[in-house]
């Protein structure tokens, strides 16, 4: 593929609800573009950008995949399109944040059949808050039960102003065979290999479409002074014109316009070519912030920096693949300068040197060599020794950084059992690389448990079958225990002894230890307060840590002890057979009698949980929680008419959270959850959680 100038780059993400028909129309995109000869199909897992075998099994995408195709747009000028094909399901949702990171414009594509479904409520939103300039694409119009105007009206009741349709369907459904140009008042009949005529616009669309235009034309004046003036003196203005007026409220996000089409039939497709060229922002109309002047994670200035190719190189890594030929693979934005093979540049956030071996542009899992990258452009290196997914790159002495999206929360978790020894020495530097890989998951642990944490159930299958089929180790799965604790309710007192003198060297310690409750969250204390040289001081810090491993180890239910005050109020011991142990060990036995003694009761973690939803489905939420023993704190009518409810929620009671409530609110609802406090764990549900012994 040509290099191309940097006026004349498109970074295009597709984004829309799972299953509406994105890689379909990368592949129909690709396919007129002429850079591939056959459409492949997502059934057949041929497509160019679904390209592992986890995306084949399910026929969905699990990653953006980068797919660039050189196109000659109506304007005569010959573009490079980077399409980012987005996962639609919403546990990829980070996927499609990593998308927005580093594209111009954004191709929300809605399905003509199924309209606008939560998928694309949440791409817009996303987009809206990346500030990234939005086309629609109405897709399948050639399915049983298209309807174009049915789904323009949702658009509209769902987004507001600023969706303008520049076509029309010429029939729908399997009549589909064109479309009607509103700009131009053409119609554009479509022949099999998707290309298109023009033509007379047939009588059942002619009155329509000239209403629609004068519509459309008073909408996109509306919004540029000059032409406003010249159109309210009567002159009417040209498709040209009113094209040119256009760009600039794309690029300001004031203006969505409506495109349409199929990628089985080809319909539409070259025409959303030409907009993504004629109305898309090239980088160099997106200045992009940039953190300079302080290497490191923190300091520096904020800069917005101009996609310029004869200036310094700076890229960003806003994706890495782990590719079973040459490894790591890092895919990146040049966001300005030209960027050169075997160039050496700094990690902004390390301040290591990187040399790039060999740079390459990727389209789906093909390499293409390449001896530069210029501003605004995606290529790929492989094998970066230390900049992971987010790193900065620039010339030594001008470090830099991007901010890449903001990090998810991972509220689904698994924790990981390896099935043999080489899978348990292999998992933590695989884990690495997994999530080195996907920087939506996360890697903890709970306990002696090593845990997986992600954004769903179907997010972590997928994990775990590239652990086995990427890095060769296998695991099976079991819930992550709940991090109860035991403390007691009241004070008691009892002694720990232990002795052993039966001739030769004893053992011999005594302790009276009284323990009594300390206030929630306050923890544990030992207190000394043996008078008289009951006990050698020497011997107290053994006192101490014989009562802190105790607590440790657990209380009569097995789980750690927490917020108990102990108090060391005396003992005894031998000149001979008193040692640190004896006493380590006589001060464990003296608290797990005084524990007894107390009785102690199991506290359970409980989570501050605020969960955000239409108001419509508010009441179903607040039963739901109350159902999981949650406490409501407050409702919170917000700006934007869905509601924030807050409560508390023991952890025991949320770890398919996610999963509920997706399926509670039909995806619509979403919620953060932090750890807020302990409390008792009601007694009828203790059997519950002990742990057989
Ligand atoms: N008839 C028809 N079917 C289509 C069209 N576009 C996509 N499809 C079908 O719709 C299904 C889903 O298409 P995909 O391209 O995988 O959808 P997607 O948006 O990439 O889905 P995710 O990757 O899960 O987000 C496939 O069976 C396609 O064959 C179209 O224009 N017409
Ligand atoms: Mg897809």
């Amino acid at each position: 593929m040509d290099q191309a100038s940097t006026p004349r780059i498109r970074t295009v993400a597709l984004v829309g609800h799972s299953g509406v028909g994105k890689t379909t129309l990368a592949e129909a995109l690709l396919h007129r573009a002429g850079v591939i000869p056959r459409q492949g199909r997502v059934e057949d897992g041929t497509t160019v950008c679904d390209t592992e075998p986890e995306e084949h099994r399910r026929h969905i995408s699990l990653s953006p995949a980068v797919a660039p195709f050189p196109w000659t747009a109506s304007d005569g000028e010959t573009y490079k399109v980077n399409l980012l094909d987005c996962p639609g399901y919403a546990d990829f949702a980070g996927g499609v944040d990593a998308a927005l990171a580093v594209a111009d414009l954004a191709v929300v594509v809605v399905s003509a059949v199924d309209g606008v479904e939560v998928g694309t409520e949440t791409v817009w939103q996303q987009c809206a808050e990346a500030g990234i300039p939005r086309l629609v694409f109405v897709t399948k119009e050639d399915k049983p039960r298209a309807d174009f105007h049915r789904v323009l009206d949702q658009l509209r009741a769902t987004f507001g102003a600023g969706l303008v349709p520049l076509e029309l369907p010429l029939g729908e459904e399997d009549r589909l065979r064109g479309v009607a140009d509103v700009l131009s008042d053409e119609g554009l009949a479509y022949d099999a290999d998707g290309r298109h005529h023009t033509e007379a616009l047939p009588d059942d669309v002619a009155e329509e479409e000239h209403r629609l235009h004068d519509e459309v034309a008073e909408e996109i004046v509306s919004g540029d002074d000059e032409q406003l003036e010249r159109y309210l003196s009567g002159e009417v203005p040209t498709a040209a014109e009113l094209e040119r007026a256009l760009v600039h409220e794309v690029r300001d996000g004031l203006a969505f316009p409506v495109l349409l089409g199929s990628a089985v039939t080809g319909v539409g497709v070259d025409r959303l070519a030409d907009y993504l060229c004629e109305l898309g922002p090239s980088p160099a109309d997106r200045p992009v912030p940039v953190v300079v002047g302080a290497s490191g994670a923190s300091g520096g200035t904020r800069v917005d920096v101009v996609a310029d190719p004869g200036a310094d190189p700076l890229m960003h890594v806003f994706r890495t693949v782990a590719d079973p030929f040459v490894g790591q693979v890092s895919v990146f934005k040049v966001i300005t300068g030209t960027v050169r093979a075997e160039e050496r540049l700094v990690n902004g956030t390390t301040g290591a040197e990187e040399r790039l071996h060999g740079l390459f542009f990727l389209r789906g899992k093909e390499h293409e060599p390449t001896a530069s990258v210029v501003a605004g452009d995606i290529g790929a290196v492989a094998k970066l020794a230390g900049s992971p997914t987010g790193s900065t790159l620039s010339r030594r002495g001008t470090p830099a950084r991007v901010a890449g999206p903001p990090p998810r929360s991972t509220p689904y978790a698994l924790a990981l059992r390896p099935v043999t020894q080489a899978d348990d020495d292999k998992l933590s530097s695989a884990l690495q690389r997994l999530v080195g890989e996907d920087p939506t998951l996360a890697i903890d642990r709970s306990g002696a448990q090593t845990v997986l944490r992600g954004a769903g159930d179907t997010h972590l299958a997928v994990a775990l079958e590239r652990l086995a089929r990427k890095f060769g180790v296998n695991v099976t799965t079991e819930p992550v225990r709940i991090a109860y604790r035991e403390t007691i309710a009241a004070p008691a007192e009892a002694e720990g002894k232990l002795k052993k003198q039966s001739g030769g060297h004893g053992q011999f310690a005594v302790v009276q230890l009284r323990v009594s409750p300390a206030g929630p969250g306050e923890g544990t204390s030992f207190v000394d307060s043996v008078v008289g040289g009951a006990i050698p001081r020497n011997y107290i810090p053994a006192v101490e840590r014989g009562v802190t491993e105790a607590m440790a180890a657990g209380g009569p239910h097995g789980f750690p002890v927490v917020d108990v005050r102990v108090e060391c109020y005396d003992g005894k011991y031998h000149s001979v057979d008193s040692s640190d142990m004896a006493f380590r060990t006589a001060a464990a036995h003296g608290l797990r009698e005084a524990l007894a003694k107390a009785g102690t009761v199991v506290l359970e973690p409980v989570q501050r949980v605020r969960v955000v939803v239409p108001g419509a489905l508010q009441g179903d939420v607040l039963g739901d929680l109350s159902s999981r023993r949650g406490r409501i704190v407050g409702t919170t009518a917000l700006p934007d008419g869905r509601h924030e409810i807050e409560a508390m929620v023991p952890e025991g009671e949320l770890t398919r959270y996610v999963l509920d409530l997706r399926s509670l609110t039909g995806g619509r609802g979403t919620f953060t959850a932090e750890h807020d406090h302990y409390d008792a764990i009601p007694a009828h549900l203790l059997q519950r959680i002990l742990v057989p012994a």
